[in-house]
């Protein structure tokens, strides 16, 4: 049966809010957690991921778990390792915990950030390229994607991780254009990865069908879904505001673009 309540972590954040009015039409039941108060949703669990026993209260019950909650740029390495090393290790086992059987994880581009980005009629980048993380951010994405998959082969716990390219209302950078999710087919695929069947552990690309796309959806198809957007309308505008990426550029040498070098940093 597809699941119907659904902890939504990090409910409070860009992608949990646009999700909040994107799920439920989907027949979904959220049940929001995040580290901050949300706003007209008296019901929402404000906790830290460090909170065990928060968690527990907060995954009983549930059909499965969105896990968005954590530090989503660069930051000091005890900060990632206390949000989203512990963090996530503190949500799986909360769900081992209650029985809990499928999670989706919001893994990021950047555990594979320091992958050559593809130029011209270089191969989409694959599922199995080997890990490259670009930030202690993205390494902390690559242990989760790992943690995930410990979870399915010792505890049954099924994972989708879904490495996100960039999921906001519009592509805003020429990078972007190449692994933009728009929120629509955010919410699509979100809902392909809770109810897909015998998914056991797996990593998808997290997009929409752009153009310009950089790696390959096939795994992310494969669990029903079916992007629908396309960020081209936006090229020629962004295009001619920031031209064309060139070489030197680091969004033109690396998937991660500016995280290899210069990585934006969490303010907190
Ligand atoms: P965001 O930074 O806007 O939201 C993250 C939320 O998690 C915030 O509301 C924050 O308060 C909460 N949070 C952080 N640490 C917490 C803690 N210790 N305990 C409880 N809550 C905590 O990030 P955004 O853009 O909404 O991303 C959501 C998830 O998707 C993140 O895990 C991010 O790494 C991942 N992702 C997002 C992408 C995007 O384009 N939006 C791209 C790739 C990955
Ligand atoms: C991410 O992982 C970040 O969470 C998001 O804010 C964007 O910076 C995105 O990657 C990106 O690569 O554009």
């Amino acid at each position: 049966p597809a699941p119907r309540t659904v902890l939504l972590t990090g409910a409070a954040g860009g992608m949990g809010t646009l999700m909040r009015e994107l799920l439920p039409p989907y027949g979904y039941q959220l049940r929001l957690l995040d580290q901050l108060p949300i706003e007209g949703e008296p019901d929402a669990i404000t906790a830290d991921l460090s909170d065990r026993d928060a968690l527990r209260e907060a995954v009983r019950g549930v059909d499965a778990i969105i896990h968005l909650a954590g530090i989503s740029l660069e930051a000091p390495f005890e900060k990632i390792l206390r949000a989203n090393i512990e963090g996530t290790y503190n949500v799986y086992e909360a769900a081992r915990e209650a029985g809990v059987r499928r999670i989706v994880f919001a893994s990021s581009n950047h555990a594979v950030g320091f992958t050559p980005r593809p130029v011209g009629d270089d191969p989409l980048i694959p599922l199995d390229t080997p890990r490259r993380p670009d930030t202690y951010y993205g390494l902390s994405k690559a242990f989760g994607e790992d943690l995930a998959s410990f979870y399915w082969d010792k505890y049954g716990i099924e994972t989708v991780a879904i490495r996100i390219g960039s999921c906001f209302p519009e592509p805003t950078t020429v990078r972007m254009l190449s692994i933009w999710m728009s929120p629509a087919d955010g919410a699509r695929l979100l809902h392909a990865a809770l109810t897909a069947e015998n998914v056991g552990y797996v990593t998808v690309y997290g997009s929409s069908a752009n153009t310009r796309l950089w790696w390959d959806l096939s795994s992310a198809r494969a669990l029903g879904y079916e992007p629908r957007d396309d960020s081209e309308p936006y090229a020629a505008k962004l295009i001619a505001e920031q031209g064309e990426l060139e070489p030197g550029n680091p969004d033109h040498e690396y998937l991660g673009g500016a995280f290899c070098t210069h990585p934006p940093i969490w303010p907190r």
